[in-house]
């Protein structure tokens, strides 16, 4: 299978109006049809302006979460059928930053993976370990914990998800994992898309992509692209790293 290649900004809570029409309109002319896939992840208060800028080109856009609820009495949540409203084409689940500031259990992000699909979207769902859980030698299980009950969905379902390896230790750090450390978890969790019979969908690598570390991580068999955060604030470096 081949896998078309995806990179994804995650803004987490940068920007306002006017830096993002510059970033937006930078990414909406330097991205070419034909190539790597690419999108944007904003804050909620900047889908309009994303959808606004971005219709057109060939530069998708999305949000950073999105509520396990179809709509009710949700005072501060947004959901799935509010992203698909603005045309949002991904939406990340299960973030680490929203795993450890916000308590969201490995069963709430499934369940939010779940909301996303049936609003439409495609689920970004992110899964990774912290340095003490590595350092415990407890990283695949840590894993395969937190994606059991997206797997539990089914084939048909994650086949329509993206998945992200985001190792908590690299997340800002500056610290990016070796190609070889992030490849060695990328196979493990391709082996279990693959028994699962989901073999086709797309697994990121993410924490601290920067041009100058993407082509080495992209070289990866079982890297199929990155979600970037600090560095797809700067469209220059996004562009190099969506290049790579
Ligand atoms: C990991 C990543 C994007 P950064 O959180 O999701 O951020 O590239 O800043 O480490």
């Amino acid at each position: 299978i081949t896998r078309q290649r995806l990179v994804l900004g995650n803004w987490k809570m940068h920007g306002n109006q006017a830096d993002n029409a510059t970033l937006l309109s930078a990414l909406a002319q330097g991205v070419q049809a034909g190539g790597t896939e690419v999108g944007v992840c904003v804050p909620f208060p900047y889908l309009a302006q994303a959808q606004q800028a971005l219709s057109g080109s060939t530069v998708s856009w999305g949000a950073q979460d999105v509520s396990a609820q179809e709509q009710g009495a949700f005072t501060g949540e947004v959901s799935g059928a509010m992203l698909t409203d603005f045309a949002c084409r991904w939406v990340l689940v299960g973030h680490s930053e929203r795993r450890s500031l916000h308590a969201e259990t490995d069963a709430q992000v499934a369940d939010k993976a779940k909301a996303a699909l049936a609003a439409g979207l495609t689920p970004v769902v992110c899964v990774g370990e912290t340095l003490a859980e590595r350092e415990a030698d407890d990283t695949l299980a840590v894993i395969a914990r937190q994606l059991a009950p997206v797997l539990a969905l089914g084939a048909p379902a994650v086949s329509r998800m993206v998945l992200a390896y985001e190792p908590v230790w690299a997340i800002g750090t500056g610290r990016t994992a070796s190609p070889e450390q992030a490849q060695d978890v990328h196979a493990a969790i391709r082996q279990s898309l693959e028994q699962l019979g989901a073999g086709g969908v797309r697994v990121l690598y993410g924490g601290s992509v920067k041009a100058a570390s993407a082509a080495s991580l992209f070289a990866m068999p079982d890297i199929d692209g990155g979600l970037v955060g600090g560095a797809s604030l700067v469209a220059d470096e996004f562009l190099r790293i969506a290049a790579a």
